[in-house]
């Protein structure tokens, strides 16, 4: 049974608009998957240190028979085709294309190199309204709560 799963998308460098229209070819691209739906992409601010350009962010769901760990190397190749280089990255600093795996149906996983759900979803506003506007009841596995209360959550504690 395939399996539907949300994939975050952010781009703060470069053009950023091909980049998210490149990352959302290559994942329509990939073997065993396709697109469901798309969010609307937003402009946020960055959240991280230094000086850093506003990101474009948004979120689409997928249905795919691969493995999660599968979905995440082939993600993190067309990320490198986009000219990622974690080498000489700041931990959330700028970068042309950032892919994480949200939701990847109702497993909870958390293995090294491998989390899911993302351990920082609850806490990014950035991921959380694109992901209200696809998904607004789904109860996220391990939380067990929705994007719709989670954003709620952050709204109250100002931060996000
Ligand atoms: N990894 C493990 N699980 C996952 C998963 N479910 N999805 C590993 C993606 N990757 C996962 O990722 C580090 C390693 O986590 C990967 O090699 C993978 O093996 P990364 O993408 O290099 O790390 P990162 O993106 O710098 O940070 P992280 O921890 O993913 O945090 P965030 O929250 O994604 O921060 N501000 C705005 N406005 N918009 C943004 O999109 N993004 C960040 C990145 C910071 N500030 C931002 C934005
Ligand atoms: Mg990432």
């Amino acid at each position: 049974m395939p399996i539907q799963a949300y994939i975050a998308m952010g781009s703060n460098l470069g053009d950023r608009h091909a980049n998210i229209q490149g990352g959302l070819d290559a994942i329509e691209a990939l073997e065993s998957t396709a697109i469901i739906q798309c969010s609307s992409i937003i402009e946020t601010l960055p959240i991280g240190p230094g000086e850093q350009g506003q990101y474009l962010n948004g979120v689409v769901l997928v249905q795919t028979d691969l493995e999660p760990r599968v979905l995440l190397e082939l993600l993190l190749e067309i990320e490198a085709t986009f000219g990622r280089d974690r080498a000489s990255e700041q931990r959330w600093g700028a970068r042309t294309l950032d892919l994480d795996v949200l939701i990847f149906g109702d497993r909870v996983i958390d293995e090294p190199g491998l989390t899911i759900p993302h351990p920082r979803l609850h806490q990014r506003s950035f991921v959380l309204e694109p992901l209200c506007e696809l998904a607004p009841m789904l109860m996220i596995p391990g939380y067990e709560k929705t994007p719709q209360a989670l954003l709620g959550v952050l709204g109250e504690s100002g931060m996000g």
